[in-house]
């Protein structure tokens, strides 16, 4: 059947506002998977050469690539907070970079996007890294229970690295449980050192991938973290084995649930530093461990693509691939990667970083595919995984309350490449400072803090930058001098977003979600 000749079809199918809106019976398992740190640049579909990422591109073959697809901000916590939430996280405070022992950042019966999709009859689970805190204040108990964590703002089931992989503890989480825990020892987590343990500043010379800097602290498989464990001998993981872990685990969860609705959050670990792929993909391309990385990632996108196959449930599948925040080179460990880059270019044409609010920060790989749903294709459509709650509630039928997601806009039909959906008009980016995308103009608005010499913290001239997206993708010429009133009704508008503690319009969901 052509896509136009679907559309028509489902159309007649769907209930009842919005043609998109499906049957139940209808209704697709999704999987969204979310890299870590992977740029604009860094997979094949997008340009890059030096490392092949055949799984990655077919899927693009297959669905469609947005050219303006981004994450909400250029660091990890903000960005998964405002994907599960729907919220920009620079509302809300303590959603910063999550240190080791971070307790629960969104709260039990937050409306989210699995809670969302649970309602909508949905099995729910996560599998990969979290980072947005687990259990309660004033620290999570390591050797007790964590909750609350995923499975109190609407996920059934969750697999799960707590933090990041350049931190403690070093273990995963089950459920509320660290996996292999003992009850005689017990595992603790802190900022200072409590036992006089051996650490990557005194033992540097032992570790088998040095530091470059912080992370020089409690010393597990061989690399110094950020902060101190003690105890959980039995559940402390091998970097090298992480990725078959959490790939055999949301393998498990599809074929366990092939025959319920489900959501798959699938949140890889790489590409993140430390950068230790297994041995059968050490040394892979010329890029170092952080290509290898990704060429690991893609192998496990291609799995779990593989078991949708063997379930026969490609069809009956929306598949969502996008990345948390933008590239880095050294974040902490000397892997290589800045050595080897040699012409590699991770954030492809854009501009800056990770932590930065230059394109390169936030504007990511974003893929979507529903076979016979989706013509394959690619979008330049603005679209943000902010959205993805407003965009599948609709998708699903569901009706979100008027004070829950308020930044998430519904872009379902861009997502799905319908000739009808626009995207968004919009957009906030968080790196440091906020930035303001409309349509092709964005403003900067650098923070007063000095800017740190790094790649990827790099700051312009003045504290507001602006530029034109479509003439200038590098955001090379700042036009603010040219433009100073587009700058002053720009520079209004993201104070008046700020403001209003909302950016979605209080009846515009409700105008075409189904109940
Ligand atoms: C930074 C870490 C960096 C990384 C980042 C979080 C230092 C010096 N840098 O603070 O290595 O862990 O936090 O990355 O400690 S993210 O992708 O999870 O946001
Ligand atoms: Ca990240």
């Amino acid at each position: 059947m052509r896509p136009s000749t679907m559309w028509i079809a489902l159309a007649l199918l769907c209930q009842p506002v919005f043609p998109v809106i499906c049957r139940a019976a209808e209704l697709p398992n999704i999987i969204v998977i979310m890299t870590d740190d992977l740029g604009y640049g860094d997979v094949g579909c997008y340009g890059a050469t030096a490392v092949k990422t055949p799984h990655i591109d077919s899927l693009a073959a297959d669905g469609l690539r947005f050219t303006n697809g981004y994450a909400s901000a250029s660091t990890c916590t903000p960005t998964r907070f405002s994907f599960l939430t729907g919220k920009y996280a620079w509302r809300q405070p303590g959603t910063g970079i999550a240190p080791p022992n971070a307790t629960a950042i969104i709260a039990p019966g937050t409306v989210t996007l699995p809670s969302v999709l649970k309602q909508a009859g949905y099995t729910t689970g996560v599998v990969g890294k979290w980072h947005l805190g687990l259990g309660r204040k004033p620290a999570p108990d390591w050797s007790g229970s964590l909750e609350p964590g995923p499975r109190e703002i609407g996920f059934d089931y969750c697999f799960l690295m707590p933090t990041t992989g350049d931190r403690v503890p070093c273990v995963y989480v089950e459920n509320h449980h660290v996996v292999n825990s003992e009850p005689d020892d017990p595992i603790t987590v802190s900022n200072k050192n409590p036992d006089g343990q051996p650490t990557g500043i005194t033992h540097r010379d032992t570790l088998k991938m040095n530091w470059s800097h912080g992370h020089n602290q409690s010393i597990v498989n061989g690399i110094s973290r950020i902060g101190f464990m003690t105890g959980g001998h039995k559940a402390r993981w091998r970097d090298e084995d992480m990725a078959d872990v959490f790939t055999g685990k949301a393998i498990d969860f599809v074929r366990q649930h092939r025959t319920d609705r489900f959501f798959l959050f699938f949140a890889t670990h790489d590409i993140h530093v430390p950068r230790m792929p297994n041995e059968r993909f050490q040394g892979r391309t010329p890029l170092g461990y952080r290509g290898d990385a990704i060429e690991q990632m893609d192998d496990c996108v291609g799995r779990l693509l593989k078991t949708l196959d063997e379930s026969h449930l490609t069809q009956d599948t929306l598949v969502i691939f996008c990345s948390d925040n933008g590239p880095v080179l050294d974040d902490g460990y000397q892997d290589g990667a800045v050595e080897k880059i040699d012409g590699h270019k991770p954030a492809g044409p854009l501009r800056g970083g990770k932590y930065s609010i230059y394109e390169g920060g936030t504007r990511t790989p974003l893929i979507t595919r529903w076979p016979g749903h989706i013509a394959p294709g690619v979008s330049d459509k603005i679209v943000c995984s902010v959205d993805f709650v407003a965009s599948l509630a609709h998708l699903v039928g569901q009706s979100i309350p008027d004070e829950a997601c308020v930044d998430s806009q519904d872009v379902l039909p861009a997502l799905l490449g319908d000739a009808a959906g626009t995207g968004r008009q919009e957009l906030v980016q968080q790196g440091r400072g906020l930035a303001l995308r409309e349509g092709a103009w964005k403003l900067l608005r650098h923070p007063n803090a000095k800017p740190v010499k790094s790649l990827t913290y790099e700051k312009g001239p003045g504290k507001f930058e602006l530029f034109n997206l479509v003439d200038d993708p590098g955001e090379t010429t700042n036009l603010l001098n040219r433009f100073p009133e587009r700058g002053e009704e720009m520079k209004a508008r993201l104070k008046a977003l700020e403001d209003a503690g909302r950016s979605v319009a209080r009846d515009h969901r409700s105008r075409h979600a189904g109940s």
